[in-house]
Formats: structure tokens, sequence, C-alpha cells
């Protein structure tokens, strides 16, 4: 027999939904075999089967997952698709630092968005610029977009070639518009925050949306306020801030903070490392470092 592949798409109760590439269709799954019976399927789940009476999708294997997130659940994400305004709301870049920290923990690529730019005056633009060069100095994609316009989304478009992704970030700043943009198709759910964390959805099932060639869209955002040590252990905090990663300090455990000879706070003396990424590090991890103000003013 053919061994087929496909990828969940829809989990819902009872329901599994799985889309097969080299068909280009979607077909009804059905768990296989013994030990089917006790994997839970997820939507991201990449799943080997076969074809059943041409309708039917029998799943008699499901792949490793790279990754698993609880809320909303889905497996396999590559990418988190971090939506941020500069006005409206303002750019709150201890949320996305936050938001960058945690999902690097999980292995989702983040990419930062910064959404409404037709909204910008002058000065709006100037400080659009000083934050899209911290981040992309740190080591992050980042892209200008409007969902009103839709400037800005074919490279959206192009960066997540073939991945699945989330959106994440605060309620108002177009999360919802982009997915429409995106796939045509309303988000059906609200935000994932870190004080309603049950969600405003546990009863509903996640739906994988297709755009762009081979890219998925979960139409559940991801969260929208977190709490980084909720999920990262307090010294691993910074192996996620990538541009420390880049310096080789006299100790290999270095917190970069009290510790001699630390070649993170050497370079943010001068200047390689920015005062506000570094400043978000600080207030993650909760500690307070006297001499920043010498530092940073
Ligand atoms: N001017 C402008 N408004 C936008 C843009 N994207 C979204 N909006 C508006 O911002 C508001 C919030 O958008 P929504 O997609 O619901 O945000 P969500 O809460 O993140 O899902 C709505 O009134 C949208 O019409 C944009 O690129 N430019
Ligand atoms: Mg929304
Ligand atoms: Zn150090």
């Amino acid at each position: 027999m053919v061994v087929e592949r496909g990828l969940v798409v829809e989990r819902e109760a009872q329901l599994i939904r799985v889309f097969v590439p080299k068909r280009e269709r979607y077909f009804r799954g059905i768990p296989r075999g013994k030990l089917l019976k006790k994997t839970k399927i997820f939507a991201g789940d990449r799943v080997e089967g076969s074809i059943v009476e041409g309708e039917l999708f029998a799943i008699e294997r499901v792949e490793d997952r790279k990754n698993l997130l609880i809320r909303p659940p889905i497996a396999n994400v590559d990418r988190v698709i971090c939506v941020m305004t500069i006005r409206k709301p303002d750019f709150d870049n201890f949320l996305l630092d936050s938001l960058l920290v945690v999902y690097d923990h999980v292995r989702c690529e983040p990419v930062v968005l910064f959404n409404k730019v037709d909204l910008l005056e002058e000065e709006e633009r100037e400080e659009l610029e000083r934050w899209t060069r911290i981040y992309s100095d740190a080591g992050y994609e980042v892209v200008h977009v409007s969902a009103r316009t839709g400037r800005g989304l074919e490279r959206v478009v192009d960066l997540v070639k073939g991945e699945i992704c989330i959106l994440a970030g605060p309620s108002g700043v177009g999360k919802s518009s982009i997915l429409k943009r995106l796939t045509g198709e309303e988000l059906r759910t609200g935000e994932v925050s870190e004080k309603t964390e049950r969600g405003r959805h546990t009863t509903t099932g996640v739906r994988l949306i297709p755009f762009g060639e081979g890219s998925f869209i979960g139409d559940t955002p991801g969260f929208s306020r977190v709490e980084v040590l909720q999920f990262v252990r307090k010294k691993d905090v910074r192996k996620y801030f990538r541009e420390f990663l880049r310096y080789e300090c006299r100790y290999p455990d270095c917190t970069h903070t009290k510790e001699p000879g630390c070649a993170v706070k050497e370079a943010l003396r001068e200047g390689e490392v920015s005062c506000e990424r570094y400043k978000s590090y600080l207030k993650m991890i909760k500690e307070y470092l006297e001499e920043l103000k010498e530092i940073c003013d």
C-alpha cells in the first residue's frame, strides 16, 4: 500500500481534517491501530497513513513533534509573527522582548512585524526606524506592514513560505486584519492573555488556514501578555537574548549582571548591545544594576 503523508489542519473534538499536499486536497482523518488510541493528535501534526475509499485518511503514525504549543494547541509551529505597532496602541518593547524569549524557547522563529505604518507621522517614522535597527541588529527579521493598504504583506508571505505560523501580540494591533488579508478569513477567537489564560476558546478546535505556497497560519493568536519566568528558568533567559550569544564572558555561566569580565556589559558600554534590550533582560530576571544609570542614562 502507498504511504501517504499529510498535515492535520483541524482538530475539533472527534473531527480530524488532514491536508495531503501531493493530492492537493483534504480528507477526514481516522486514527488507526492500538497505539493511536493513546496518541493525542493536534493541529499541526504531520501524519502518515493511507487513503481509504478515496475519502478517509487512515492515520497510522504521527511524526515526532518539533514543539507543541499549549494555548492554542498547535504542534510543529515554525514561526510566530509578533505583531506590534508604534501607535494605536503604543509600542511595548518589554512585551515584544518577552514574546521573543518565550517563543525562542519553544523553537518558534519569530518575525517582528510592525503594523499600521500607514498611520505614522514623520516623528513616529523615526521611532519606527530606531526600533527596527535595534531588533535587526539583535538578529531578528523585521517587517513593516499596513494591513489596511496591504503594503509589506508579500514580504511576510515570502518569509514564512512552507511554514506553520501563528500570530501573537497585544489586542488592537491588527492581528485579525492581517489574518484576513493573508487568508481571506476571519480570526475566530480572542487573545490568550495571561490573566484569562483559560481563554475564551477552550472548547473550540484549532484550525490551520492555508495561504501562500504551502504555508499555514493558526486561527488562534498566541499570547498577548506573558510572564517569562512561568515558561523559562531564570538562568536560561540569557540564552534567548540572541545578541548576547555573540560575546564570550570570563565565566561561561555569566549572567551578564555583576560578574567581572562580562563581555556583554562591555558591548553595552560600546553601544553594540542596545540599552533597551538589556533593560528588558534585567526586568525579566528581576535584577537591578546600579551602574546601569551611568552606562545607559
Ligand atoms: N490604519 C490602520 N488601521 C489598522 C491596520 N490594521 C488594523 N487596523 C485597525 O485596527 C483595529 C484593530 O484591528 P484588529 O485586526 O481587530 O486587531 P487585533 O485585536 O490584533 O485582532 C481595527 O479597527 C482595524 O481596522 C492598519 O494597518 N492601519
Ligand atoms: Mg482580533
Ligand atoms: Zn557576561
